[in-house]
């Protein structure tokens, strides 16, 4: 079952675009990052202050059907929004990486088994590496399972 409630785009324009035609086309077209080639996948979450869904697309990062969601936010000072939103509701999350989306359960990784993901992130996205020298905070990383 889709999460049901009211869907509120991303104020950041170039977010709620990509999310918009990817949904149109079924994750056909704006399935990367600007031009880097790089896959990604558009999760929605519930706003922890108003409820609304929130839609965010993040870099793939799939592993063995399960999802990484990598908040870092190029490496700003500060968490990104849906960091909240997943704390408070970590059953509300769903994947779409292709046409249909799936709800999952979000878990935020710590120890050896974050570690194990950070290592698949840097390999789909290299970038990840440089955006943790630039900010203080460790970058949290959740994992997404399929709801069973
Ligand atoms: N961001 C990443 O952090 N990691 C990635 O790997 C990544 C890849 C990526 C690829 C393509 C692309 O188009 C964007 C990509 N982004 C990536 C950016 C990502 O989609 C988000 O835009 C970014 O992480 C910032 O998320 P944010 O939730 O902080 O966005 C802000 C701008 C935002 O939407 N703010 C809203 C607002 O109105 O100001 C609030 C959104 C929200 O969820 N509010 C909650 C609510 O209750 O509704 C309250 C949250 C709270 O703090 O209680």
């Amino acid at each position: 079952m889709p999460l049901e409630g009211e869907y509120e785009p991303s104020p950041q324009k170039w977010v709620r675009d990509q999310v918009e035609r990817y949904e149109a086309t079924g994750g056909r077209e704006a399935n990367t990052l600007r031009d880097t080639g790089r896959p990604i996948v558009v999760f929605t979450t519930r706003g922890a202050t108003t409820g609304k869904l929130r839609k965010n697309p993040l870099m793939r990062v799939e592993h063995d059907g399960a999802y990484a969601m990598v908040a870092s936010q190029g490496g700003a000072p500060t968490h990104p929004s849906w960091y909240h939103n997943l704390r408070k509701y970590p059953d509300q999350v769903t994947v779409q990486d292709g046409p249909e989306p799936w709800d999952g359960v979000a878990r935020e990784l710590s120890g050896p088994e974050r570690d194990e993901w950070w290592e698949r992130a840097v390999a789909a996205y290299p970038d990840y590496a440089d955006y943790q020298t630039r900010t203080d905070r460790q970058i949290p990383v959740f994992v997404v399972e399929r709801t069973k």
